[in-house]
């Protein structure tokens, strides 16, 4: 695997998704396989998880590692071409991008959606600026349009705690002060909809997500017609796609509680974190047994050490 960046940079999604279960029972059994190699993990915007979770990933795999935050610990970038760099960026990203590809053998990035622009969000241009200037494999720690990672460690606690074959998996989106990116969103459709599950999208109008990644679910308005016979409920805010990058509706009326996890079949709550709490979900939920966001967070290790299990071996 040259890159791991979306679903369709994947050869393999069930032997990924087999080896993400063969790293969480046995996570000590490639101890060396990293000897001699380095990570870089480059993020633009803050992080617990991702940052932790992939560290402790590489340390099992016998990986050194070495963070760095855009603009606190390394310098500022500029990622725009031919701008006269008089503002705050120190360093351009085509020598920045460059000189880290002499330093590291796997690149990580976290660059999220600016949610200004969708075009140039949606093409990605940070990610693709650093694959083709540091040469060296990139892995998203969440881009602009998706975060394959949290996606894989979704699947894997989903593929855990299901107790059907083709389980009722409902993504609801729920209300937040602040404008999301859709990346979260649209991730897990793409993987939960590869992945042949019932697939149920509900979001309040206006919200609809980019349809390149919802095409095959259902697709509604009404939150508790969606949540009706749930096995997982994973709710997300995100702001919208269509008028882009917009707050449209903070109906406190999408917040999941004890009545709206009534209505699913005994479902399993689920959320990527950070969570406001109150917000998304009642502390009553969030504190129930339904909620099994601690164990889909322990599961981002085994899925980041799959990945770079399956980048070393291409190196
Ligand atoms: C981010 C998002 O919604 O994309 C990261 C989630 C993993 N969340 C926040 O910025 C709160
Ligand atoms: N879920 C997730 O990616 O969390 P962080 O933003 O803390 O990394």
């Amino acid at each position: 695997m040259k890159q791991f960046t979306k679903l369709a940079d994947v050869p393999d999604r069930e032997h990924l998704i087999e080896r993400a279960f063969e790293c969480k029972h046995s996570p000590h059994a490639w101890r060396t396989l990293g000897n001699g190699r380095i990570l870089g993990m480059v993020f633009f915007n803050p992080s617990l998880r991702t940052r932790v979770s992939t560290h402790r990933a590489a340390s099992l795999l016998g990986m050194d590692v070495v963070a760095m935050t855009v603009g606190a610990d390394v310098w500022t970038l500029e990622t725009r071409d031919g701008t006269i760099m008089d503002a705050a960026a120190a360093e351009h990203i085509r020598e920045a991008a460059a000189v880290m590809g002499r330093y590291v053998d796997v690149l990580g990035i976290r660059a999220f959606a600016r949610l200004h622009d969708r075009l140039e969000d949606y093409a990605e241009t940070v990610l693709e600026r650093f694959a083709e200037l540091s040469g060296v494999p990139i892995v998203s720690l969440e881009s602009a349009t998706r975060h394959p990672l949290q996606s894989l460690a979704d699947i894997m606690t989903i593929e855990q705690f299901k107790r059907y074959e083709r389980p009722r998996v409902v993504l609801t989106w729920a209300p937040h002060p602040k404008a999301l990116p859709q990346a979260v969103p649209n991730s897990f459709a793409e993987w939960t909809l590869a992945m042949g599950y019932d697939v149920v999208i509900a979001h309040p109008p206006g919200y609809e997500l980019d349809e390149r990644f919802t095409n095959g679910a259902a697709i509604t308005t009404d939150q508790n017609e969606a949540l009706d016979g749930a096995d997982f409920v994973y709710a997300k805010n995100w702001s919208s796609y269509r008028d882009y990058g917009k707050i449209l509706s903070q109906d406190m009326r999408w917040q999941i509680t004890p009545e709206k996890m009534a209505l699913t079949r005994e479902g399993y709550f689920m959320h990527c974190l950070p969570i406001r709490r109150n917000m998304i979900a009642s502390d009553a939920v969030l504190d129930s047994p339904r909620s099994i966001v601690v164990e889909q967070a322990a599961n981002r290790v085994p899925a980041a050490q799959a990945v770079l299990r399956t980048m070393l071996e291409s190196l």
